[in-house]
């Protein structure tokens, strides 16, 4: 009885206790600012919705002049911080890529492919390529293998990221007496595309006829599938190939790096067929798809062009680019976040690199920030 008596007590204080509880919490809650804290801040029910724990970032590659080793720059979105010296890479970081929890930076002095951890910023694996191949872009596919370019050994490796075996692909001449300078590595669904630039580094060449070369390669398979071309005699010193949803083929020609009009984009139709021809001048290197509109970089100016890419033709072009700074700069990178900000890095002569956000559609210019350092590329981060 008496062990009843206790038990009906304990009873009645937790359900006491649960409804005292229950009534202090609804009553407590006053609607805040909902911040990223696991809380229900402003009283609607849900718990950091709204994107509040995102922490945008943009993780700069800066690569010093000389055979020395490159970092990696954080600069924090929301509080325009710039945290400089995060990590340090290789030699001569030429590019960087998000793939899942992981970045991989392609070290082109050392031959390397570094893979990051993104959650602690640390190097947690360092992949070997053959010394001398000069290493140029990278591309993940499915996060299992790596396809990357080399520059001066004419073949793109294929790297297991888990065994780290490599596959080496030859590629074949694409014009008599040329030798293909693979440059920029894409993925569209199970199929590589290398851009064979004929760039040996002593530009100018007379014997630049290669019409824009570039490779395709099975992903599953590892293997060449085709030498193509743009078809067009123009189209010289493949930087790019990009594929978009409609499997229409964007090749990005920088021509003789500006001193000609040749800069030109190149669109093919799913079966093959030239359906643009975009004269948009000056040395276009990468081509970025948004919105229906292409980006490209220059590496003849600190300039933006821009091409409608629905009805493939010059939005801002050689004499009408979006012009970043004074003459004598390249335009190396640019990044597209969530929110529709434009960044571009402008890389000049000093050896300095200004990280500019645009808005895309007006053009305009919003921040300008300056990075000690060259910067190579970016990568967006949430
Ligand atoms: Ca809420
Ligand atoms: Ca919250």
């Amino acid at each position: 009885m008496k062990r009843n008596i206790f038990l009906i007590a304990l009873l009645g204080a937790m359900v006491f206790g649960y409804g005292c509880a229950e009534e202090k919490e609804q009553g407590a809650c006053v609607p805040q600012t909902e911040v990223c804290d696991g809380v229900d801040n402003d009283c609607n029910g849900e718990v950091d919705e709204g994107n509040v724990c995102a922490n945008p970032r943009l993780a700069l590659l800066v690569q010093p002049a000389g055979p020395v080793k490159g970092r990696i720059d954080i600069l924090h979105l929301k509080e325009r911080l710039l945290q400089s010296d995060v990590l340090t890479t290789g030699v001569w970081p030429n590019q960087i890529v998000k793939d899942g929890e992981y970045l991989y930076v392609i070290n082109s002095g050392d031959a390397s492919l570094q893979r990051i951890q993104i959650k602690t910023m640390r190097t947690d694996r360092w992949y070997y390529l053959p010394q001398g191949s000069n290493p140029w872009s990278v591309a993940i596919y499915n996060g299992r293998k790596a396809f990357v370019s080399g520059w001066l050994s004419h073949t793109v490796e294929v790297l297991d990221l888990e065994s780290g075996y490599i596959k080496s692909i030859s590629l074949p001449d694409p014009a008599s007496g040329m030798k293909p300078y693979p440059l920029g590595v894409t993925i569209s669904g199970n199929r590589v595309y290398v851009a064979e630039s004929a760039n040996d580094g002593n530009w100018p060449s007379s014997t630049y006829k290669e019409k824009g070369a570039y490779a395709v390669i099975d992903a599953d398979l590892d293997e060449l599938i085709a030498t193509l071309d743009s078809g067009v005699n123009e189209c010289i010193n493949t930087q790019q190939v990009v594929v978009d949803e409609n499997a229409r083929t964007f090749i990005v020609c920088a021509g003789d790096w500006g001193t000609t009009s040749w800069g030109r984009v190149i669109v093919k139709d799913p079966s093959g067929n030239v359906i643009g021809n975009i004269p948009v001048g000056n040395a276009p290197t990468k081509l970025y798809l948004h919105s229906g509109r292409g980006y490209l970089t220059d590496m003849s100016g600190s300039n933006i062009m821009v091409i409608d890419a629905v009805n493939l033709t010059v939005l801002k072009g050689g004499s009408n680019p979006i012009v970043l700074k004074e003459s004598g700069y390249t335009t190396t990178v640019l990044v597209f976040t969530p929110s529709g900000t434009l960044y571009a890095t402008v890389w000049d002569n000093t050896n300095n690199t200004n990280l500019f956000a645009l808005n895309p559609e007006t053009f305009e210019v919003i921040t300008d920030y300056d990075i000690s350092g060259p910067g190579q590329d970016v990568v967006y981060l949430e």
